[in-house]
């Protein structure tokens, strides 16, 4: 028998991913190193078609052929209308004790019990194949693979929306996408449509706001926070009922890029995210993220000066605190990327007994779209017996047939009341799920709530409670995004807005557009609070954790280079939980003082420091006039510095300073290294940026 590659992985069946007896399904052991057909027919020769002689015309009959590349054509499914572009992962979550007084949910009440989940992350605009660093808003979905059925609980990452209702979702989705008749810019929201018609939806200002900020274009998927947005409620055991809004905080901290060095992530690694993920997950280093409530009796809510059910309104931490419930761990990458990422099927109305909905209209709106969209994504309604999507709990009920039905019913009855299967799944009653009976009673009518019309009082709220370097973002975003619009009557608007949100924040943005003194007059319906206060929770560095962990330092060698040094920086790396990659002038390699070649992880013209999140220059005397000729050195320097990392280097570096114009004496981030003497910099590098320095650079 013909052995497989050594090493080749056996293929996992439907029916062994989901533990289901299955026996229809399973490749026989004994075929399993045998490349066959679709059918199980050993292939004898895949590397030629059948041909009428040699050098003669295909043959009609050759089935192997035929049925080999049907299926490629076959390949692709429709993406995603949203949120094409994402990355999974599986993991478990683990409730804390205590939790039984909220929720009567089973997973949350159990402590001992690890529930296995599904996480995937994404951006929202871009088509599958954009890349990972866009400015945008990240979806956080998480399935819960519960006892009692999947619970999925389908966030982002931003804790508001851009709009109140679900019937306007089309409208932004259409403006934020390419635009029709020209198809582009791919995943931008810098365009004109997508400002034209939030500048007309004066509901997004809170939104545009966040989405402006260091928040839409995140270091890492393991660096970002998640929230539910919409409000739900959790109800436990004796009934009692009570308003939730989630939160997921990761535990190595909120950390975000800079929009330039997000802009050359792009090209230089559109799969920034991904990777990190991906070599994170390898390295044993798993992601870890907190689940917490904040918690609203439904009487307090309506004490609240916002409505609870008004999407683009959080719920002020100093106001309602966070109540943490358990924690998930990420800690397995999928065998197989479309089989699990690209076919999870995420839907807000994946509950459990103990979790219940709220009228927000946003939601509601959610909780029909996302079952309609896999029938088209997935092409039939059985898309729930993929493994990825399957509850790891018996499901059964009197639903039969449809495209691509694996499972194999064997009654009678598919009806309900029956009386000729005494076997036939029968309604669960008490143990079952209940929606609790929240009153209703209200004209049939198409209106929004007076309660939803303040629309800048919160995004005023969020810019006064930044630090000054995430104002001065939000101030760059907007400038950024309004000089990408060709018509000047949208910035004209949108600097309008920004006067009832901030009239700093306008002014600076005006400035940047040479607009001062342009903006279009806009009436609020309601008179913007801007005495709220602030809020510390919402800045991600007023108190950001001092730490590298799980980031990367970028070390420039050359030849002769001191190994001492590069051990040393490995060494103390490894202490703190960051890694270290090294970058020579070629890909093969360096040759340290004295010793033999070693390898580099990356080619220098391959590797912008804007991959890294600390830099160390490290040439020897002779290595640094050989990498003065290339711009891609100069480039290397210069960049992180204006990308406001903080920079370790030999004295030897010393040219490449002169050639970028930057004098290492004259800046706090800009640490001396030797030998093993490398400590100075690992404790600078774990204040993340100098933001002290970005005056001089922006
Ligand atoms: Fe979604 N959204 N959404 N969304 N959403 C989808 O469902 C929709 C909204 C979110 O990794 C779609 O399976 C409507 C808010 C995430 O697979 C679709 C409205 C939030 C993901 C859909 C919203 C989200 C989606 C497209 C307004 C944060 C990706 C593919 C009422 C709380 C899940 C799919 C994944 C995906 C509809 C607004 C989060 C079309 C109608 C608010 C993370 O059904």
């Amino acid at each position: 028998m013909a052995k497989g590659p050594a090493g080749s992985k056996s293929a996992k069946t439907p029916q062994d991913s989901i533990g289901a007896g299955g026996e229809l399904h399973q490749v026989a052991a004994t075929a399993q190193t045998q490349l066959t057909t679709n059918q199980g027919l050993p292939v004898a020769d895949d590397q030629n078609s059948l041909k009428a002689g040699p050098r003669g015309a295909t043959l009609l009959e050759d089935f192997h052929l035929r049925e080999k590349i049907t299926h490629f054509d076959h390949e692709r499914i429709p993406e995603r209308v949203v949120h094409a572009r994402g990355y999974g992962a599986h993991g478990f979550f683990q409730a804390y004790a205590g939790n039984e007084e909220l929720t009567k949910a089973g997973f949350l009440c159990d402590s001992k019990v690890k529930t296995p989940v599904f996480c995937r992350f994404s951006t929202v605009a871009g088509s599958e194949g954009s890349f990972d660093t866009a400015r945008d808003v990240r979806g956080f979905a998480v399935k819960f693979y519960t006892s009692q059925g999947n619970y999925d609980l389908v966030g982002n990452n931003i804790p508001v929306f851009f709009i109140q209702d679900a019937i306007k979702f089309p409208d932004l989705i259409h403006a934020v996408k390419p635009e029709p008749d020209r198809a582009f810019p791919q995943a931008q929201s810098a365009h004109d449509t997508f400002w034209d018609f939030v500048s007309l939806t004066p509901e997004s200002m809170h939104m545009l706001t966040w989405v402006m900020s260091d928040r839409a274009i995140p270091r890492s998927y393991r660096m970002m926070q998640g929230f539910g947005v919409n409000a739900f409620r959790m109800i436990n055991a004796d009934g009692e009922s009570k308003l939730v809004k989630f939160h997921w905080r990761p535990k190595l901290g909120t950390f975000s890029l800079i929009w330039d060095e997000a802009v050359v992530i792009s090209g230089a690694d559109p799969d920034f995210h991904r990777r990190d993920l991906w070599n994170a997950i390898q390295a044993g280093d798993f992601p870890e993220y907190e689940l917490s409530v904040q918690v609203v009796d439904e009487d307090a809510a309506a004490e609240l000066d916002f409505d609870i059910l008004d999407a683009t309104k959080i719920i002020p931490e100093e106001i309602v605190p966070l109540r943490p419930l358990g924690k998930m761990i990420l800690n397995r990458m999928p065998d197989n990327f479309f089989a699990e990422t690209e076919q999870v099927a995420f839907c807000p109305a994946n509950l459990v007994p103990g979790i219940d909905f709220s009228e927000d209209p946003l939601l509601q709106g959610r909780l029909f779209s996302y079952l309609d969209t896999q029938l088209s994504r997935l092409g039939s309604p059985n898309f729930q017996e993929i493994p990825i999507n399957a509850p790891k709990t018996p499901w059964q009920n009197l639903q039969r047939d449809g495209h691509m039905r694996m499972r194999v019913d064997p009654s009678r009855t598919s009806y309900e009341p029956n009386s000729l299967d005494v076997n036939a799944p029968r309604e669960a009653g008490d143990e079952g799920f209940q929606s609790i009976p929240v009153l209703s009673d209200g004209p049939k009518i198409r209106q929004r709530p007076e309660s939803f019309a303040d629309h800048y009082s919160q995004a005023s709220l969020f810019y006064r409670s930044l630090t000054p370097p995430e104002q001065r973002h939000i101030a760059g975003g907007f400038a950024f995004e309004l000089g990408k619009c060709a018509e000047v009557k949208i910035r004209r608007r949108m600097l309008g807005h920004l006067e009832h949100i901030d009239s700093s924040l306008a002014a600076e943005v005006a400035d940047k557009l040479g607009m001062t003194g342009e903006a279009e007059p806009i009436t609020p319906t309601v008179k913007p609070n801007h005495g709220l206060g602030t809020s510390d929770a919402l800045s991600q560095y007023l108190d950001a954790p001092k730490s590298i962990a799980g980031k990367k330092i970028g070390v420039l060698v050359t030849d002769g280079t001191d190994p001492k040094l590069v051990d040393a920086l490995v060494k103390k790396a490894a202490a703190e939980k960051a890694t270290v990659e090294i970058i020579a002038p070629k890909a093969g390699g360096y040759t340290p003082l004295n010793e033999d070649r070693r390898p580099a992880d990356h080619a220098l013209e391959g590797a912008p420091s804007a991959l890294f999140d600390a830099v160390v220059i490290a040439p020897s005397e002779e290595g640094v006039l050989q990498i003065l000729k290339f711009a891609a050195a100069v480039d290397w320097l210069r960049m992180a510095f204006a990308h406001l990392k903080v920079i370790g280097h030999v004295e030897e570096s010393a040219p490449l300073f002169d050639a970028a114009g930057i004098d290492p004496a004259n800046d706090a981030g800009i640490v001396k290294v030797k030998g093993a003497k490398v400590g100075d910099f690992i404790e600078a590098a774990k204040q993340h940026r100098v933001w002290e320095r970005e005056a001089q650079v922006r």
